[in-house]
């Protein structure tokens, strides 16, 4: 794969960078992504599993929803692409926005990571502010019930119509990088999908890694048409050794 050398020239002036990464990173692993072939919403509607209003209604399907995304979860590695993002924090200022809710960035060494819309092994109470980590693969009840109170518990996800976590912080790095790399999303959920553009608007140069278009191509300087794995691994092995003695 040809990484251009004016991207190299750019990587290598660089201090901070920041990357929007969805489901399409962790599809090399394994993960199914949302809107492609056999996605994941294809079993369930999205309003109703990853809504307020779906829960409410039916917190056992979005349970047994989520809970086979855990199952599913539990046998999933980082592949590469995790793990040169996690490689580039030596180097960089370097910050790793996510809109999955998998945890591969973390288990793959990122320490600079935003989780947009939560994770999926963290789950809060419906009723009193009990929040946990729940790793149980796979669940032994369905809906899983409060240690505090009892009362039902949630995944601690960012469902439609919920407000993002960490917002203050994906701004203030979409604000502030000097390259923007937009990795594995249709760039179809906001605000997530506004980063890319909030960062070209405060002169970032983006960098698309994405074997389909989506809305942000035609403001991407660089647009690799390819997997992340691949291209990753292509712009790695050009910036590693300047990287070391920069
Ligand atoms: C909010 C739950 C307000 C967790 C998810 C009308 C217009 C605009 C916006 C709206 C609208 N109506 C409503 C809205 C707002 C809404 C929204 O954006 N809707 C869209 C769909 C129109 N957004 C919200 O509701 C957000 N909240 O706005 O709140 C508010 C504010 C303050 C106070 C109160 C309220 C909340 C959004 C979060 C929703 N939660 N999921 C979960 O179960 O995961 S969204 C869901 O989509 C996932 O989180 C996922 O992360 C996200 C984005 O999907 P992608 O990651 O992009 O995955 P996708 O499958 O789409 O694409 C994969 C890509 O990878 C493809 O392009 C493919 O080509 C590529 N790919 C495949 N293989 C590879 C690859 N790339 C590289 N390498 C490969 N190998
Ligand atoms: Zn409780």
């Amino acid at each position: 794969m040809a990484i251009p050398d004016s991207l190299v020239a750019k990587m290598l002036e660089s201090r901070k960078i920041g990357v929007l990464t969805g489901a399409g990173i962790s599809a090399e692993s394994g993960v199914p992504t949302f809107r492609g072939r056999g996605g994941l919403w294809a079993g369930y509607p999205v309003e109703k599993v990853a809504t307020v209003e779906g829960f409410d209604e039916n917190p056992e399907l979005v349970w047994r929803f989520y809970d086979e995304r855990r199952q599913n979860l539990a046998k999933v590695k980082p592949n590469k692409a995790h793990y040169i993002l996690a490689e580039l924090e030596k180097y960089y200022d370097f910050w790793v926005i996510t809109q999955n809710i998998d945890g591969l960035h973390t288990l793959a060494g990122s320490k600079n990571v935003v989780e947009l819309h939560g994770n999926i092994w963290n789950v809060k109470c419906t009723i009193c502010s009990y929040r946990g980590m729940n790793r149980e693969v796979p669940l032994s009840k369905i809906p899983p019930q409060c240690p505090n109170c009892g009362a039902i518990l949630r995944p601690d996800v960012v469902w439609f119509g919920e407000p993002i976590h960490d917002s203050e912080k994906a701004f203030e790095i979409a604000k502030s990088s000097e390259l923007f790399f937009v990795i594995g999303t249709s760039a179809q959920v906001y605000p997530a999908a506004s980063l890319p553009f909030i960062a070209k608007d405060y002169g970032a140069v983006i960098v698309e890694i994405n074997p389909e278009p989506t809305p942000v191509s035609v403001i991407a300087e660089y647009v690799f048409r390819a997997p992340a794995t691949q291209t990753l691994e292509s712009l790695f092995q050009k910036l590693q050794e300047p990287l070391q003695t920069r």
